[in-house]
């Protein structure tokens, strides 16, 4: 079995019901979630929209290999009427990030384990902070804490009482 920590998020639709149903596809159709962290509202990073995100990260553990994975993640959020909206950065429904896959490094043209963000992002760091302190970037070699302190992101995030 495999520990992952995914980054889960969206800014459309009802937020509160897609985030309660993506964790149940998660449970179903990837793995038992073995911690869960608070919700947040956070701001569109890396671009403009109206509508704040919300944010969460989830630890499962699954028998899936990381394309597998993949591919069942992609389905999932296509669930959620996940079009691909442009080739940047924009608003959408439902998206679900591997973050870490044991401490595997990876890439490919599909693929890239770790998340190649996670250190620039608060939306990310707040809630994998709250649920895995001291999980370590295998590449960065530092844990969710240090960089969470050294995270020059100063977007205002907000956990939302549910
Ligand atoms: N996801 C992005 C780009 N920007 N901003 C927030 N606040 N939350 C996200 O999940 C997010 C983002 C790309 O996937
Ligand atoms: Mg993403
Ligand atoms: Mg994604």
């Amino acid at each position: 079995m495999h520990q992952v920590f995914l980054g889960i998020g969206g800014n459309l639709g009802n937020k509160h019901n897609n985030l309660t149903n993506v964790l149940l596809l998660i449970e179903n159709e990837l793995g038992a979630i073995r911690k869960k962290s608070s919700v947040y509202e956070t701001p569109p990073w890396g671009f403009q929209a109206e509508e704040n995100f919300w944010n969460m990260v989830v630890e499962i553990e699954t028998g899936l290999n990381p394309e597998e994975l993949l591919q069942k993640i992609k389905s999932i959020e296509q669930l959620f009427g996940r079009k691909r909206r442009s080739e940047n950065y924009s608003s959408r429904e439902m998206d679900i990030d591997i973050l870490y896959f044991d401490s595997h490094v990876l890439e490919n043209e599909r693929l890239i384990i770790p998340h190649p963000h996670i250190a620039e992002r608060l939306f990310v760091l707040v809630p994998l902070t709250e649920i895995a302190p001291e999980k370590r970037h295998p590449l960065l070699q530092k844990t969710s804490s240090q960089l969470l302190e050294n995270c020059l992101d100063k977007s205002e995030i907000r956990k939302i009482k549910l």
